[in-house]
């Protein structure tokens, strides 16, 4: 018996060192120490030993297994390792190449446009205050001086959502309801960014939703001439040191008396080309002396207070500045017009 377990060793050991899957091990495994295995079939027969034989055999027969045993493990971490090794050559990292870029996002045309003119304003004093886009009736137009009748309040120009609700059609009632909680105890120095809706159809100057910069200065003493100067440093800040402005009368409801501001045309410097319409200026926005009676209505005293107000697109001004020819490319966000204005 003793001969027979020390043979079945050498055959197991040989049947190991031969397996070259992890699957042939498992059959060697199976063959050799299985329940039907034959060291397990010479542990039967030892009922038919005797007693001094017995520990004997027994202690062999255990050995035998934990040799057997023992090798495979031995050679399963081996194939593991081998597989292992195999893996990590194959898959070897090359930690000097390059990464791969990651595409970076970075503001939209317009954003920049609306900091660069923020950035502006605040250096000369102004706070940035934004307001509601769904506006009563009241902000909208009565208190702007825009009574009921007035062509402006038509319901084609405007989303109505009720009779006395709409999408606003400008940032002035930010500074209707920012005077009206001040209620003439102090000044007021602000710009209001934000969207604006109108009814229009849509194309290449006309959408119906865009973005306005209003600006508002309520004070004693505040004249034309500080207005003018505000629009002069703002105009040479955006479009170059070497740009002129003009004044020409116009009309709005909330400003008395009203100017509209070109700027001279930095195409052909005044002489008049195509960009300008031979006229050799540029509209960039509207201004005006805030009317009495809108100070009054938000409880300034117009004999004390005076104020001057302006409004204008940026969509217009990025068009100029950059000389994009559609309005609606800051609307359809193809990327390809977006990422021209990436600062690197
Ligand atoms: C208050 C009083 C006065 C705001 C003003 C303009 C002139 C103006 C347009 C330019 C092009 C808007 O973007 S646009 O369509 N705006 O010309 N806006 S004065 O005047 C105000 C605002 C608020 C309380």
């Amino acid at each position: 018996m003793k001969e027979q377990l020390q043979a079945l060793e050498q055959e197991a050991l040989s049947k190991v060192e031969e397996a070259s899957t992890i699957k042939e091990l498992q059959d060697v495994r199976v063959a050799y120490l299985g329940k039907k295995g034959p060291i397990t079939e010479v542990l039967r027969g030892m009922g038919k030993l005797s007693p001094e034989e017995r520990p004997i055999i027994g202690e062999l027969a255990n050995t035998v297994r934990a040799n057997i045993a023992n090798a495979m493990e031995e050679k399963k971490d081996a194939m593991e390792r081998a597989e292992l090794e195999k893996q990590l050559a194959e898959e070897q990292i090359d930690v000097t190449l390059p990464g791969r870029p990651v595409a970076v996002g970075g503001p939209h045309l317009l954003t920049s446009i609306v900091e660069e003119i923020e950035d502006l304003f605040i250096g000369l004093g102004f706070e940035v205050r934004e307001g509601p886009e769904v506006e009563t009736d009241y902000y909208n137009f009565e208190a702007l001086n825009l009574p009921k009748g007035h062509p402006a309040r038509d319901m084609q120009d405007s989303f109505y959502i009720t009779e006395d609700l709409l999408m606003r059609t400008h940032t002035s009632p930010v500074q209707a309801r920012t005077m009206n909680a001040i209620q003439g105890a102090r000044p007021v120095k602000m710009i209001c960014p934000g969207k604006v809706y109108r009814r229009d159809t849509d194309d290449a100057t006309h959408s119906h939703q865009f973005t306005q910069i209003e600006g508002l200065y309520v004070d004693k003493n505040v004249r034309m001439s500080d207005l003018k100067g505000v629009l002069d440093r703002f105009a040479k800040h955006m479009f170059g040191e070497d740009r002129e402005i003009r004044l020409r009368p116009s009309f709005f409801p909330f400003t008395e008396p009203s100017v509209e501001m070109d700027i001279s045309c930095k195409v052909c410097n005044g002489e008049g080309c195509s960009v300008c319409k031979k006229t050799g200026w540029i509209e960039i926005l509207g201004a005006g002396m805030v009317h009495p009676r809108v100070l009054e209505m938000a409880g300034y005293d117009p004999n004390e207070y005076s104020g001057f107000a302006f409004g204008m697109g940026p969509e217009r001004i990025a068009m100029l500045k950059y000389g994009v020819d559609d309005i609606r490319h800051f609307y359809t966000n193809d990327v390809r017009f977006l990422k021209q204005y990436h600062q690197a």
